[in-house]
């Protein structure tokens, strides 16, 4: 029967997914490597020609067929075909890293799941400017629907280990894995509300091709709508299961507070950002208003003073609404107020990573104080009651 298989997804990222298998196979813990990958011809003709015995490279379609594109197939396609190799354990790995040795991170992945938790996401330390979707939609989002798994710090990782049991229930059960970005909250929040025991492992600094905020508007639209498909479809199930906590696994990586890379430019993402916040409308939501407000600023230093009132607070009512009261119409909306939080929070929260760390914590600590002091606290644990969402407007 075999153990380990390690899945790299990956699309046009040349060679490098071969030299995170070849590191893979070196470090003992991973039997077989399946890269599933969605390169053009070239690339991936490169990759099959670097096959061996334990490293096999497949289209992104040999089991998802569909004409749409996205990191979700990648996954899914690599899940299914671990699945049918009858491997016990399957992990995932972007193929977009480059760390000089990440073969050391393979067995405080797989080894916990020998100890009573079927999945374990990575957690790495990331630039304070990094991660804005997990920091204001998805950890607060988890914090509010799923109080009882508040403290998973890195929902969004595409670095997992997983029981194969289990990643097959995930995705041949129940509601459908989306094709896109928004695979990775399917993952997590699906685990979750199967009731399945979650861990978090910190793993150290991932090096590995990054965006800009302005380059992330389809990740955030694909990740929040996803956010909000799960989240209703939990509470529309006529019995729920408990979540349960996140187990906090150890390893011995240390924290790393310096990065070497340059922050994102704060200053010049607010510049070019400008004229698109002039999109801004009313939501008749909470705190139109202040977002009107912002919308009338035409340099840097307006915005600094506009944004030194979207707080905690405040987002976290406004991320409530935007589930609550969620329609496909605002979208766009929701971004536009999404990046606003993130440069606020670049802007006049954080100076360190430690501090960036230590406010998203609080972020998601208030989104679960926000549920609690609205009174849908009690009907969360009590899975004969509903919760109601309003009607999606198109
Ligand atoms: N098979 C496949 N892989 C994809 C696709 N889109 C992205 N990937 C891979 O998924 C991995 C993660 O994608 P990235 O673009 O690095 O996204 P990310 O690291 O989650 O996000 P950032 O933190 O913004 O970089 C990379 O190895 C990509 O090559 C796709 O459509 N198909
Ligand atoms: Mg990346």
């Amino acid at each position: 029967m075999p153990g380990n298989c390690l899945l790299i997804i990956s699309k046009n990222e040349g060679v490098n997914p071969i030299s995170i298998a070849e590191q893979a196979i070196e470090s003992g813990v991973i039997d077989k490597v399946i890269i599933s990958d969605g390169s053009n011809e070239e690339t991936f003709k490169r990759l099959k020609a670097k096959e061996t015995q334990k490293i096999e490279v497949i289209s992104e379609k040999k089991y998802v067929k569909t004409n749409e594109i996205g990191k979700g197939i990648g996954m899914i396609n690599g899940g299914l075909a671990a699945i049918e190799q009858g491997f016990e354990k399957v992990g995932y790995i972007d193929g977009d890293i480059y760390n000089p040795s990440m073969g050391k991170w393979l067995e405080f992945l797989f080894d916990p799941l020998d100890r009573n938790i079927d999945i374990i996401k990575a957690a790495f330390s990331r630039n304070p400017a990094d991660g804005q979707i997990t920091r204001h939609i998805t950890r607060p989002l988890i914090a509010m629907f799923f109080p009882n798994a508040w403290e998973i710090d890195q929902p969004l990782g595409g670095e997992l280990s997983i029981k194969t049991e289990v990643l097959k229930e995930i995705l041949t059960k129940g509601i459908a894995p989306p094709y896109g970005w928004g695979i990775d909250s399917f993952i997590t929040m699906k685990s979750l509300m199967y009731g399945y025991n979650m861990g978090e492992v910190y793993l150290g600094q991932k090096m590995h091709g990054k965006k800009t905020l302005t380059n992330l508007q389809k990740m955030f639209i694909e990740c929040f709508q996803e956010a909000v498909r799960m989240i209703q479809y939990f509470y529309s199930l006529p019995v729920r299961k408990k979540i349960n906590p996140i187990t906090m696994v150890s390893s011995p990586f240390k924290k790393n507070s310096s990065f070497d890379e340059a922050y994102m430019d704060v200053k010049k993402e607010v510049e070019r950002s400008l004229e698109t916040f002039k999109l801004i409308k009313k939501m008749y939501l909470p705190h139109d208003d202040l977002f009107y407000d912002i919308k009338e600023a035409n340099d840097f230093d307006s915005f600094y003073k506009k944004t030194q009132l979207v707080n905690v607070n405040i987002w976290v009512e406004l991320l409530y609404w935007f589930v609550k009261k969620y329609s496909p119409a605002y979208l766009d909306q929701y971004y536009y107020r999404w990046k606003i939080r993130s440069l606020c929070f670049c802007l006049h929260e954080i100076n360190t990573v430690e501090q960036a760390e230590t406010r998203t914590t609080f972020q998601a600590k208030a989104a679960s104080d926000f549920i609690t002091k609205i009174g849908e606290r009690p009907s969360i644990d009590d899975s004969s009651k509903k919760m109601y969402f309003y009607q999606a407007r198109n």
